[in-house]
């Protein structure tokens, strides 16, 4: 279906969209300009996060991108079946944690969480994604000028070659961003009904669980485990190594991860760390886990539900099969730092490449491959970057742990709240988010921590467990790079009551020539 010399609106997106899905289109959508004779100076195979924002920032460098999709859709995995979904039972699980401690008191009902339901959230989600999938391919063509083929399986052929059901193309480079699935891992009875990882949980799911086994500690555990558990579904995460201290989390404070996972474990949450995910049992249908504890008892755990979150992998062999492209040792396709391949001509990018698997890496990496095509060399750094989760709360950190910032400088300072050493709890941190529980239940408004270098009094790590600060932990990454001193912080101006205190408690040491904790 040629679709370049016709203008679709949102809405006629949507319901294309819809076509393909219910199998009414079956053919191609594609977007390209026949009148432009002009060679192709890449082909982004994967229209992803990765793919997209490369292929959008090589066409605003002036050259012709062509981005082929398998899905009738643009964006990829994120407003499909990753990102979104995962922000809409993050925020689900942070209300309904709310109405939980809050139930019965001031103008707060009796909390009923029999209304609160796995399978409604999923299904809203399944029937309003398209709205951000329309919205990806009218950006793309209407704003971004970006020509592409969708809902069409790419097929690479050689460094130049890319077949797609309606025809074969050629460019001058190939720009790899397929993605990541889940990698499941060895257990017996992983194929029984009732087993379902990130994507399956999304496109499969038509019955209420009523408990949830997630196997393995990864963020999706963390994130989906509370969201779970806050509507009622009594889970259990099985988690080979201690929650946040597996290898895919790098600069986790210990004090920040004891906050989390205690606050999980207050919630309600099983956590069972340094556990073996054994077998799944059951006839069809799963209905218990099989599981040995760290202190080598063997459990048997009864569930209906089984969540598979044990990271992801590429899907690789085609493309080793047919460029001969070289793989790193985890299995993700290898790169320099300007996204080439040991192929020549030949980019890869995103989920593909390996950690960290999140949104700014994989934009970046597409702009960082259409740079370099393009011919204006760009390297990426990823030495320092912010990092976050959900439970029923935002955790950001970015920076140095305390522990390593002791290592490397030997001499810092940290500024905490709450601060050690109190007799009792107090309600602080205090902001948006935890005002009511800063009255009612203030061990659990929050914790936060900067840590400086006491030399320079740069700050060199910042820790987050709370509400509404993620947004300043962007921000907070660049000014650490651009080595903000205790002095500066103190000279910003707070917007209190803020939910980070970090400016405020500078100001409150800045005036020390020799700093100290607080
Ligand atoms: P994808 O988005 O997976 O894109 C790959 C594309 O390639 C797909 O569209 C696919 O259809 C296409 N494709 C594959 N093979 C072919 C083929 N042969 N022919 C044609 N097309 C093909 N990151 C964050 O920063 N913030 C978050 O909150 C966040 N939440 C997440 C929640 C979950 C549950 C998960 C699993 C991940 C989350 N991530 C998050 C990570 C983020 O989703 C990924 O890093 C990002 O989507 C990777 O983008 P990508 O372009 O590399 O891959
Ligand atoms: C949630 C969604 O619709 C994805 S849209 C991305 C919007 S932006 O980052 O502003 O380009
Ligand atoms: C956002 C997808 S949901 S993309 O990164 O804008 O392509």
């Amino acid at each position: 279906m040629q679709l370049n010399n016709v203008t679709l609106g949102i809405a006629e997106w949507r319901d294309l969209i819809r076509r393909v899905e219910i199998g009414e289109v079956r053919e191609p959508l594609v977007n390209i300009d026949d009148s432009d004779a002009a060679p192709w100076d890449a082909i982004f195979v994967g229209g992803g996060a990765a793919g997209r924002f490369g292929a959008a920032y090589l066409k605003a460098m002036g050259g012709r991108p062509l981005v082929v999709d398998r899905w009738p859709f643009l964006g990829g995995s994120c407003p499909h079946q990753a990102c979104v979904p995962h922000h809409l039972f993050s925020e689900a699980a942070r209300e309904l944690d709310y109405m939980r401690w809050n139930s019965g008191t001031l103008w707060f009902p009796k909390f009923d969480d029999s209304t609160a339901s796995i399978l409604d959230l999923i299904s809203l989600f399944r029937s309003g994604r398209a709205a951000a999938h329309a919205f990806m391919n009218w950006q793309t063509k209407e704003q971004l000028g970006v020509e592409y083929v969708l809902n069409a399986e790419a097929t690479v052929i050689d460094c130049h070659t890319v077949n797609v059901a309606d025809g074969s193309y050629t460019a001058r480079n190939l720009v790899l961003a397929t993605g990541a699935q889940t990698a499941h891992p060895r257990i017996p009875g992983i194929r029984k009904r009732g087993v379902f990882d990130f994507a399956s949980l999304i496109e499969d799911l038509d019955y209420e669980p009523t408990k949830c086994v997630i196997v393995g500690g990864s963020k999706v555990a963390m994130e989906y485990g509370s969201f779970f558990q806050a509507t009622g579904c009594q889970t259990t995460i099985l988690s080979r190594s201690p929650l946040m201290r597996g290898t895919s989390l790098h600069h986790v404070d210990e004090d920040l991860r004891i906050f989390v996972v205690s606050g999980m474990r207050a919630r309600g949450l099983t956590v069972h760390e340094d556990s073996a995910t054994l077998e799944i049992l059951g006839d069809e249908h799963v209905e218990g886990v099989r599981a040995r504890l760290a202190d080598g008892a063997e459990i048997v755990l009864d569930t209906d539900f089984v969540l598979l979150a044990t990271g992801e992998l590429p899907a690789t062999a085609e493309l080793v099969r047919t460029l001969g492209i070289e793989l790193d040792e985890h299995g993700f396709v290898e790169v320099d730092t300007q996204m080439r391949t040991s192929v020549a001509g030949v980019y890869a990018v995103g989920d593909l490449i390996g950690s960290p698997l999140e949104m700014f890496k994989a934009r970046k990496c597409g702009m960082t491959a259409a740079r370099n095509i393009m011919g204006e060399p760009y390297t990426l750094d990823l030495s320092q970057y912010p990092d976050f989760l959900h439970t029923t709360y935002e955790v950001t950190w970015v920076g140095l742990t305390e522990q390593e910032a002791r290592e490397k400088y030997g001499e810092i300072i940290v500024i905490q709240m709450p601060p050690n050493g109190l007799d009792q709890p107090i309600p602080l941190p205090l902001a948006e988010g935890s005002m009511l529980y800063a009255f009612t239940r203030p061990e659990i408004t929050g914790y936060q921590k900067a840590v400086f270098d006491a030399r320079s009094r740069r700050l060199v790590g910042a820790h987050h467990v709370g509400f509404g600060a993620k947004d300043a932990f962007q921000y907070l990454d660049h000014l650490i790079k651009r080595g903000i001193t205790i002095d500066e912080l103190g000279e910003m101006n707070e917007l209190f009551l803020n939910p980070e205190h970090f400016i405020q408690l500078s100001r409150l040491r800045a005036g020390q020539h020799a700093l100290h904790d607080l």
